[in-house]
């Protein structure tokens, strides 16, 4: 609708005869997206690092700094006066006008959760209780309830440090470790390789019922919180007690019972089995922190961990390392400093910037750049499986490309896909060819991970039912349980599959056209009927429609399928009339799509995009959407920052700074060669 809203202004605006005018545009077009092109390289050269890979901001996320800066109290390890200023300077740009704190940094609807952690954090730091900022906090809070009302794991971190008593909670048992694998639907090892990291050193910390002792902030902010009823809480009447704001997913009947189950289990466990689990779950730590070089796989199991080892032996070596290791999550730019929700996003970075330079027919001209960036790829990929890995439920990763760097270690399907496609697509021109056991490897990774659904996961083979989705104990996170087959990492693994077959022999050729042809099942399956693809890692149908439209142009779909087709109508629906896409990340928690107020410059990539590989007749529209992209182009050659585009867990967004770098470069060279070919 609004796309002809667009066209008509321009064949009414006056004397020109339609055709004409757009002959000029495309003239003006063709030399402006030349230019930003070259303009977009520069950029990138500009901006790579030594390692050839971009660094770039992986902020969003607010629960972060609040479990660290409590690990930091409890280790009486306070944060250097400027990382003080720096964290404070992030929090305030973070916090809504009615005093909250939202889940992540541009989140509206302000959370309990994390206005909590937000405020006791801010304390940490020693800003006063009569500070503005946190006044306002302190009322948002006390008009929400007060932590008795915060989603689990506000509770967890304050059980921690005193501010909550472990009572409180619904029981998180390390006897669940002990149960054998094979027999048990609900076993940990099933869950989500986040959720189940996570809920590894939570169950550990509940168990031995860890807490710091008292000190004069933590009795301060007692009595703050609570506003002076400490002493007289009821805390085992507050299990389930959880705000309207932070209830996302609210708590099930069968949660309910879960738990009850689990009490009564808690209150016959002899203690001999109890330490026993507390052993099993402190080895399975301790292997997560060994074979991670004490990365761990995510910012939240990083500090738990760190607690663990801190609460195990606080003079230990390995709470040492855990602890100096957190640093690898904090960065700072013009926000302020800001923990990341990963050690850092740069494979994946790497993978896509290439993958827009040689889009370009311009690659010969940044031949060291893409050596350089091909080096970082070479170097991250993983060259072995981890050891004794079966007994801690780990898969293979031998051959797979992980979403940082190789340090940190776990594969991931879509990272393996697109550091596999990154390295084909240089292969010949500007890098060696892939060594033939490299390549094996990936692809073998790639095919045994896929679901029987035809779709894939995540991290892993998907290990559990999807009602294990009823026991999401978190109230605030959506599909943390189990390890789903998604569209985008479906896609980039038909992608890759695809790009590799001219290496295969005729057996293992076989057997990807095959996986190919039952990945196109599951994207198809997973359409909607207005035509769109429901992204869960970017906001969010924008993001999903280009994976499914290019995962089943990859599966050899001709771009006349009504598929591809319905998929371009719904984007096309959506075209605004300055010719961009802009959508809410609000969507992705409403999964329905929500117009923004503004078009971005990702968002409109990826949907001009989609229309070029998808051959759309219609030309305008892709004219306008590049146009937008070329006048939003700086003249240093790079793009303002704009609202996130990254999310998780539906409610969570997260910050990745680079697509705004090489996004809009990929869909103008895709757009600038199908205008050439014309
Ligand atoms: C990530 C980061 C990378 C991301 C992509 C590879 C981009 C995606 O295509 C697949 C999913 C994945 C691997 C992903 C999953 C969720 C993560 C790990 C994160 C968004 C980074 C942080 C987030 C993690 C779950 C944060 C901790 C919170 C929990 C609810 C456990």
């Amino acid at each position: 609708m609004r796309a002809e809203d667009g066209s008509r202004r321009c064949s009414s605006e006056g004397t020109i005869a339609p055709m004409m005018a757009s002959n000029i545009v495309d003239f003006e077009l063709g030399a402006g997206t030349d230019r930003a092109v070259r303009r977009a390289l520069a950029n990138l050269e500009r901006r790579q690092g030594e390692d050839g890979a971009w660094a770039g901001a992986y902020g969003g996320p607010m629960f972060l700094l609040p479990m660290y800066l409590a690990l930091c109290h409890a280790a009486k390890r306070p944060p250097s006066e400027t990382q003080r200023a720096r964290i404070i300077a992030y929090f305030e740009r973070a916090q809504n006008e009615d005093g909250s704190v939202g889940v992540h940094a541009e989140d509206t609807h302000g959370s309990l959760f994390c206005s909590v952690l937000a405020y006791v954090a801010l304390r940490m730091l020693e800003v006063p209780k009569d500070d503005a900022r946190v006044r306002r906090m302190l009322a948002f809070i006390h008009r929400h309830g007060s932590p008795l009302a915060a989603a689990q794991w506000a509770k967890v971190t304050l059980s921690l440090v005193g501010l909550y008593r472990w009572d409180g909670l619904t029981p998180l048992l390390p006897e669940l470790w002990l149960l054998p694998y094979a027999a048990t639907p609900f076993h940990p090892a099933r869950l989500w390789c986040h959720c189940r990291q996570v809920y590894l050193p939570m169950s550990w910390l509940y168990g031995r019922r860890a807490r710091i002792d008292d000190d004069e902030l933590i009795r301060a902010l007692r009595d703050e919180l609570y506003d002076g009823a400490w002493s007289s809480i009821d805390w085992s009447a507050h299990r389930d007690t959880v705000a309207q704001v932070d209830a996302y997913r609210p708590p099930s009947r069968l949660l309910a019972l879960a738990n009850a189950a689990q009490r009564a289990v808690e209150r016959i466990t002899p203690d001999r089995v109890r330490a026993m689990a507390l052993g099993k779950v402190r080895e399975h730590i301790a292997y997560e922190d060994e074979v991670t070089n004490f990365i761990d796989i995510g910012p939240v199991n990083k500090v738990l961990n760190a607690f663990v080892a801190f609460f195990d032996d606080p003079k230990s070596e390995a709470f040492e390392r855990a602890f100096a290791t957190c640093e690898s999550y904090l960065f700072d730019n013009e926000l302020g400093t800001m923990m990341q929700g990963y050690n850092s996003s740069k494979l994946w970075d790497v993978a896509f910037a290439t993958q827009a330079i040689v889009a370009t027919p311009l690659g010969d001209e940044h031949r060291t750049m893409l050596e350089r960036a091909y080096g970082y790829v070479r170097d991250n990929q993983i060259l072995d499986d981890v050891p004794r890995r079966k007994r801690f439920y780990r898969d293979a990763s031998r051959g797979g490309w992980p979403f940082s760097n190789r340090a940190h270690g776990w594969p991931i399907t879509d990272c393996t896909a697109e550091g596999l496609k990154c390295a084909l697509a240089l292969e010949g021109r500007f890098a060696p060819r892939i060594p033939e056991p490299l390549l094996r490897d990936a692809v073998m990774l790639i095919l045994d991970w896929q679901n029987d659904d035809g779709g894939w996961a995540t991290y892993e083979k998907r290990r559990g039912g999807a009602w294990l989705e009823k026991l999401n104990p978190s109230q605030v996170f959506g599909d943390i349980m189990v390890d789903y087959s998604y569209v985008e990492c479906t896609s980039a693994c038909m992608q890759a599959l695809r790009a590799s077959l001219p290496r295969f022999g005729r057996r293992l050729a076989a057997r990807a056209r095959r996986a190919i042809a039952k990945g196109e099942r599951f994207l198809r399956n997973a359409q909607r009927p207005d035509g769109s693809f429901e992204g869960s890692w970017g906001v969010c149908f924008t993001y999903g429609t280009w994976f499914g439209v290019t995962g089943l142009l990859a599966a050899g779909v001709p771009t006349s399928d009504r598929a591809i087709r319905s998929a371009c109508d719904f984007l096309l629906a959506y075209q605004r009339s300055d010719g961009g896409w802009g959508e809410e990340g609000d969507s992705c928690r409403e999964r329905r799509y929500i117009p923004s107020d503004t078009a971005g410059v990702v968002q409109t990539s990826w949907a001009l995009s989609t229309l070029v590989r998808a051959q759309h007749p219609n030309r305008q529209a892709k004219a306008r959407a590049a146009k937008l992209l070329v006048d939003r182009q700086e003249s240093d050659g790079s793009w303002a920052r704009e609202p996130l585009v990254g999310v998780f867990n539906k409610t969570c967004l997260i910050d990745y700074d680079n697509y705004r770098h090489y996004f809009p470069l990929w869909a103008l060279s895709e757009f600038a060669r199908e205008e050439r070919a014309r």
